[in-house]
């Protein structure tokens, strides 16, 4: 392999992801050579990724990289890769709105930032998107605080808060132009707040909606379906031949149980999420108000309130979202705001090849 035989790496988390956080100085400017040296730190292809970082997981398969950004409105840029687990395969082609949750601290670790005195706000500009996020956190004293009584679903104990603000999106929130497709002849509504998302009912695949991840993702008639349906979506919402790629997703919707807004079931697209996705719940949030739209019949939307409550695989997600009209006439996000918290769990050297001999 060529490239560095050490490479400076973070690891943390970031909401309910894990991954790998490295500056992009650090690593490899040529994308090959990038891309086999993160498949090398994260031990892929091997459904254990027994020989490196990697969680067995696509959501603990995943890697930040961060800069100094030369975009005016923004400090940073994040460029977010999701390292498959039993593929060779590294894809910029989506975006993640969990490990965005570390991206601000990691950028004061790593003197990107200058922190304030008691809290620091960062602009981060999402390279796969293009699309802004600002997200504020504790750093008394001048240095990142992680520790805090934020608890979110799906992460056992609390943590300091990671408030995550996204401004109004230029993007179209309805990517096949319509509030309802019929695909593979199913009524599904596709939408992009930040993740191309497909929402389908899930009665309409004869499946209750409140089913393990385990279940879903075993289910090989169900795949089946969903597989047909993502491909065909994919195509409609402009997004070419999706067989490869991790985008869109598809959220399963059906009424809430626990006094949320909705219950969710998200294929990733193979696995099914554990809880939801940060952007995902953006996009299944403001699917929700879009009037006549596949999931308007399954919520309950609260009356005047942004905020949402998602319910998910191990808990809720509440997430605050508004839409509006563009002078056009189209739909598009005007505000989502949700938290999160993020760990720094190491940071040292990652060693993507076996260290020889004489290397202590
Ligand atoms: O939707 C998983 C995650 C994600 C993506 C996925 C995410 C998001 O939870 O913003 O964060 O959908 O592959 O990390």
């Amino acid at each position: 392999m060529s490239g560095p035989a050490e490479v400076r790496c973070m690891l943390m988390r970031g909401g309910t992801s894990k991954g790998a956080y490295f500056l992009a100085d650090d690593l490899p400017t040529e994308e090959t050579v990038r891309d086999e040296l993160l498949l090398r730190v994260m031990g892929s292809p091997d459904p254990r990724q027994i020989d490196g970082l990697g969680g067995a997981h696509p959501l603990t398969s995943k890697v930040a990289v961060v800069s100094p950004s030369t975009d005016p409105e923004a400090d940073v840029d994040y460029l977010f890769l999701q390292v498959a687990v039993d593929k060779a395969v590294v894809s910029d082609r989506q975006n993640c709105g969990n490990l965005l949750a570390g991206v601000g601290p990691f950028a004061v670790e790593r003197g990107l930032v200058r922190a304030g005195s008691s809290e620091t706000s960062v602009r981060i500009r999402m390279v796969n998107s293009g699309d802004f996020a600002t997200a504020t956190f504790p750093t008394p004293d001048g240095r990142v605080d992680y520790s805090g009584d934020t608890e979110i679903s799906g992460v056992p104990g609390s943590a300091a808060a990671v408030v995550i603000e996204f401004p109004p999106r230029e993007g179209q929130l309805l990517p096949t132009g319509n509030v309802s497709d019929t695909v593979a002849g199913i009524q599904v509504t596709c939408v992009d707040n930040g993740m191309p998302t497909v929402l389908i009912p899930a009665e309409a695949l004869e499946v209750t909606g409140q089913e393990d991840p385990k279940d879903l993702e075993t289910n090989g008639e169900l795949t089946a379906r969903l597989h047909e349906i993502r491909l065909e979506a994919g195509k409609l919402m402009g997004l070419g031949d999706v067989t490869e790629t991790t985008v869109p997703k598809l959220t399963l919707l059906s009424p809430p149980r626990h006094g949320g807004a909705v219950t969710t079931r998200t294929f990733i697209p193979a696995r099914v999420h554990t809880s939801i996705g940060v952007l995902g719940a953006a996009s299944v949030a403001a699917g929700l108000r879009i009037e006549g739209s596949v999931a308007h019949g399954v919520a309950a939307l609260p009356e005047e309130d942004d905020r949402l409550r998602i319910e998910h695989p191990s808990g809720f997600t509440d997430i605050e979202s508004s839409i509006d009209r563009t002078p056009e006439g189209g739909l598009r996000a005007r505000r989502t705001a949700v938290v999160r918290t993020a760990r720094k769990i190491f940071d040292g050297t990652v060693f993507p090849v076996p260290p020889t001999g004489g290397r202590s």
